[in-house]
């Protein structure tokens, strides 16, 4: 009888900080528990959930990482242990290797996604704020990341992994989703430029588990679970980026 407790992996309903987590796991074929907290019940339900630390961790707040009494949180922390305990199989414990994956996973996560997470919410935490002022103030830095990223992609047609993924390849994917999803057609020649980059994320999707996410569903439609998140990708999407930058 197979006792190993279940993997959960616990988030929000929307792609946020969990998103490449959820897709190595998909990708690798790791069986977890992918539970997803309804935000738009705020503030209730989540106070109390937050108040359980069982539930919402050491630092009452998701994604958690949770094996029978193991139990983590803290995004990168969670991508780190994954990384070593699933991921370096296929890089046979090199540390320099492994040091170097979770670089491309940090600056995915907190330069690239966080960053366009925070610009989603910020007219919401922040009314005084004009989002063109904080889409202008952020957005060279995001792009300027995104093609030092492009420049690091492994040009032999493998993945940041080697021939499998890892980990910081699904950081990687997430974080040039983020922009395009952000920016919209109108903006497109500020991310075709990123070849490499649009090259790994076609060679993920190629991959039957990774691809099947999408179509089962598994994948949330929202990014930030900010009730006004389409309105605020409509108004960043209206205004040509290419020609004010
Ligand atoms: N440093 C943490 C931040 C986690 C975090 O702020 N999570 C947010 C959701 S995106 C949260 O749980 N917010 C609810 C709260 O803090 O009450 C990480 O990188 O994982």
């Amino acid at each position: 009888m197979n006792t190993t407790p279940p993997i959960i992996l616990r988030y929000f309903a929307c792609r946020g900080r969990a998103q490449p987590l959820r897709d190595f796991l998909y990708d690798a074929d790791i069986k977890f528990q992918d539970e997803q907290f309804e935000f738009e019940t705020f503030p209730h339900p989540w106070l109390e959930a937050r108040s359980n630390r069982d539930f919402s961790g050491p630092f009452a707040s998701l994604p958690v990482f949770q094996q029978g009494d193991f139990q983590i949180s803290e995004t990168l922390a969670i991508a780190s242990y994954l990384e070593h305990t699933i991921g370096q199989k296929n890089i046979h414990r090199d540390e320099c290797k492994l040091a170097t994956l979770n670089m491309i996973s940090s600056a995915c996560y907190l330069e690239i996604i966080v960053s366009i997470g925070e610009l989603i919410w910020s007219e919401g935490l922040s009314p005084q704020l004009r989002l063109e002022d904080a889409i202008s103030e952020k957005l060279p830095k995001i792009l300027d990341k995104l093609r030092s990223v492009d420049r690091l992609v492994p040009n032999d047609d493998k993945y940041f992994g080697g021939n499998i993924p890892s980990v910081a390849d699904f950081f990687v994917f997430e974080a040039f989703d983020a922009i395009r999803y952000f920016l919209g057609p109108n903006n497109a020649p500020l991310t075709q430029r990123l070849r490499e980059l649009d090259g790994l994320s076609r060679r993920l999707l190629s991959r039957p588990r990774f691809a099947a996410m999408f179509t089962a569903g598994f994948r949330p439609a929202s990014m930030t679970s900010y009730p006004e998140e389409n309105a605020v990708i409509e108004k960043a999407r209206a205004i040509e980026w290419t020609t004010v930058l």
